[in-house]
């Protein structure tokens, strides 16, 4: 089906820039480019070397007239991103040439390439597995260099590995069994209890990339931290500490932040949306009121809240009712203005949630901020603050095949234990195989790449 047509697209943001890049891949991709591109080398494009730049003009072919000076990228296939013949051509970074280069590989017989169809051809033509090729996206997404740095090991195949290990430690135990029932003469079975040692080795991999899952998807997809609390705390003053710049409206009269304020931030590596919310309590009109519903909501969609506190207060009722609110909620507790003469009771307080851990801070001298993110990160990651170079798991779409092949292969031990013919022990350890061949894509519908490369943009 594939490597037949010849696809282009505009591989570069729009905007005006110093250079825009069209890509092309297939088999005429070379042949497109001939027909628009001149070396300034005079040079005859179908004989051009492979994995060189040439510069160049590319003109309309009927009348001759220039479009743009440009640099010609050559990859001869198979040693190209896609596997196909790729030529990239660098052009002026500007909508009108790119739109009108791209316009003239389209009347060559190029189409344009739907999303994420050169990265798909890369995949089908095997030079990334799946997993590699959805990071792409990911590294392109990146928001922090944590963030970064776990979508670039993705992309290196280091989860890739720990999958495949798991896979090929599987492999032989099915071929074993399967020879056993085939050949019960010939193949002795093998003692159940190495037979079930070595599903249990594999499990165990498999929940050691499960236990990164948390992690990995909040580096992946960041945090919503919500800054809850009563009227003039501090929490917009704390939000513009977190972001180290002044967003929220601060003000001295209660009730001032109505609405629901959102920033990102960059906490640990991990990024954070950061939302500020009204303070919650009786609303004293309908604007106001409207403005505590949504922080409610919020509250409910958050990974974690900020319960933010004057320290220089004894706590009021309607601290009470926001600990309420917040109750089951991961929590950081944050005394706020310590700055001021402390009268808040952090012993008592401390007794009453000894689950959630208080930070002493001061938004408006910028003082205990360190410990607060610190506190953040821990509280957002858990053990997964110290995962540091291991492959983790970021997408639901692999955590969910893990769970799967996680449980096949406990199902496969029961039968084991039960004493059950071996036979059925099979059917679960291909389960497994196939859970684990949907995240590299050894095993995987044709429903499920359609959706992962179709949320891709068009040119990756
Ligand atoms: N002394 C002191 N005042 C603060 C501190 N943080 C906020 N404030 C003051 O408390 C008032 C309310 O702050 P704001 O951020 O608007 O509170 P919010 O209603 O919870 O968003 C303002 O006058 C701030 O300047 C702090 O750390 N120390
Ligand atoms: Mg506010």
């Amino acid at each position: 089906m594939f490597g037949q047509d010849t696809i282009a697209a505009i591989a570069t943001a729009p905007g005006e820039a110093a250079i825009g890049v069209i890509r092309i891949s297939g088999p005429s991709a070379i042949a497109v480019a001939a027909a628009i591109f001149h070396p300034a080398s005079g040079a005859d494009v179908a004989r051009l070397a492979s994995h060189r730049v040439y510069l160049g003009e590319i003109r309309v072919p009927d009348t001759g007239e220039p479009v743009d000076q440009v640099l010609l990228s050559l990859f001869r296939a198979p040693r190209s991103y896609t596997g196909e013949d790729v030529v990239e051509i660098s052009g002026h970074g500007g909508p009108v040439p790119l739109r009108r280069i791209l316009s003239l590989v389209l009347a060559q017989g190029a189409r344009l390439a739907h999303p994420g169809e050169f990265t798909s051809r890369a995949f089908l033509n095997g030079k990334l597995d799946l997993a590699q090729a959805e990071a792409v996206m990911d590294v392109v997404a990146a928001r922090t260099d944590r963030s970064l740095g776990v979508a670039i090991r993705q992309l290196e195949g280091r989860l890739s590995q720990v999958v495949r290990s798991a896979r090929d430690a599987l492999l032989p135990l099915v071929a074993h069994i399967e020879a056993t029932i085939d050949f019960p003469e010939d193949v002795p079975e093998m003692p159940r209890a190495d037979l079930r040692a070595q599903i249990e080795a594999a499990q165990e991999t498999i929940s050691r990339l499960l236990a990164s899952a948390h992690a990995g998807r909040i580096y992946r997809e960041g945090a919503r931290v919500v800054i809850a609390g009563r009227p003039n705390v501090g929490k917009s003053s704390l939000l513009n500490a977190l972001l180290r710049e002044d967003r929220a409206i601060v003000t001295e009269i209660p009730g001032t932040t109505r609405d629901v304020i959102e920033e990102s931030a960059n906490i640990r590596g991990i990024p954070i949306r950061a939302i500020d919310t009204a303070g919650i309590r009786e609303p004293g009109d309908p604007i106001e009121a409207i403005g505590v519903q949504r922080t409610l909501e919020q509250v409910r969609a958050a990974d974690l809240i900020l319960v933010v506190l004057d320290a220089s207060q004894t706590l009021h009722e309607a601290d009470q009712e926001v600990f309420h609110l917040v109750h089951g909620e991961p929590c950081v507790i944050v005394a706020n203005k310590c700055d001021l003469p402390v009268r808040l009771d952090l012993n008592g307080i401390r007794a009453e949630f000894p689950a959630a851990p208080i930070v002493q801070v001061s938004a408006v001298q910028g003082t205990g901020l360190d410990q607060l993110d610190e506190q953040i990160a821990e509280t957002l990651l858990g053990s997964g603050v110290e995962l540091g170079n291991q492959a983790l798991v970021t997408s639901a779409r692999h955590q969910a095949a893990l769970d799967r092949a996680r449980m096949a292969l406990q199902r496969a031990c029961e039968t084991l234990d039960q004493d059950l013919p071996l036979e059925l022990a099979t059917t679960d350890l291909r389960d497994a195989l196939d859970a684990l061949g949907e995240i590299t894509g050894d095993t995987v519908s044709e429903a499920i790449l359609a959706e992962i490369f179709g949320r891709f943009c068009i040119g990756k």
